[in-house]
């Protein structure tokens, strides 16, 4: 099984993003080709990058990760909503608001990931983690929606879906965050819970 799997690079004045550590820490998973890839934090480069991507590789599975700051649980997204509307710009300094991701595209699309599969996997292995039903209206928003219209449009069969990752403990004082270890472990979890469609 292909497995793409992205993370995001720092953003917002931050110097490190728990998504593109925890894939970089992942170990190989037998059965597994693991692709890993960082994604800039920039609308239009990183839908164009995993748009390429995908196209270069067509992986069975597409699966994207990201920061919530504020979360403390991993969270399984659940749906994409074709709308960015954000109160900071992205690193590109591009700001968006009530604007779509593709102008009379899909209102929204649904990841396609086992996501019950992978909650229980999460769950037996004492790693937090819930069902999320709003990815935001921000970059990793935008990435999901981009991998399942990929999928909808272009690769039927083709997995997809997003996860998101609290802080490290060293990006805050005050709020939830997940050592480095346990959001690798998350990922490598959710991989190994993947089945490809038959
Ligand atoms: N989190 C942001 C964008 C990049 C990231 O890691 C988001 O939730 O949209």
């Amino acid at each position: 099984m292909k497995v793409l799997i992205t993370g995001f690079r720092p953003f917002n004045g931050q110097v490190v993003n728990p998504s593109w550590q925890a894939v970089q820490g992942m170990a190989e998973i037998p059965g597994v080709e693991l692709i890993r890839r960082e994604l800039p934090v920039e609308y239009f480069t990183s839908r164009d990058l995993l748009n390429r991507l995908i196209d270069d590789f067509r992986p069975d599975c597409v699966l994207c990760t990201g920061q919530a700051g504020g979360r403390a649980k991993v969270s399984i997204e659940r749906v994409a909503i074709n709308l960015c509307e954000a109160s900071i710009p992205d690193e590109a300094g591009v700001l968006l608001k009530d604007a779509p991701i593709v102008p009379g595209g899909e209102s929204a699309y649904f990841a396609t990931y086992p996501h019950e599969a992978m909650l229980t996997a999460l769950n037996a292995a004492e790693i937090p983690a819930a069902y999320s039903f709003s990815a935001g209206a921000y970059i990793c928003n935008h990435v999901m929606y981009t991998a399942l219209e990929a999928a909808r449009l272009r690769y039927p069969g083709m997995i997809a879906g997003f996860i998101h990752l609290p802080y490290l403990p060293e990006q805050t004082q005050d709020q939830p965050s997940m050592p480095l270890e346990m959001q690798i472990r998350a990922l490598e979890t959710i991989v190994r819970s993947m089945k490809p469609a038959q």
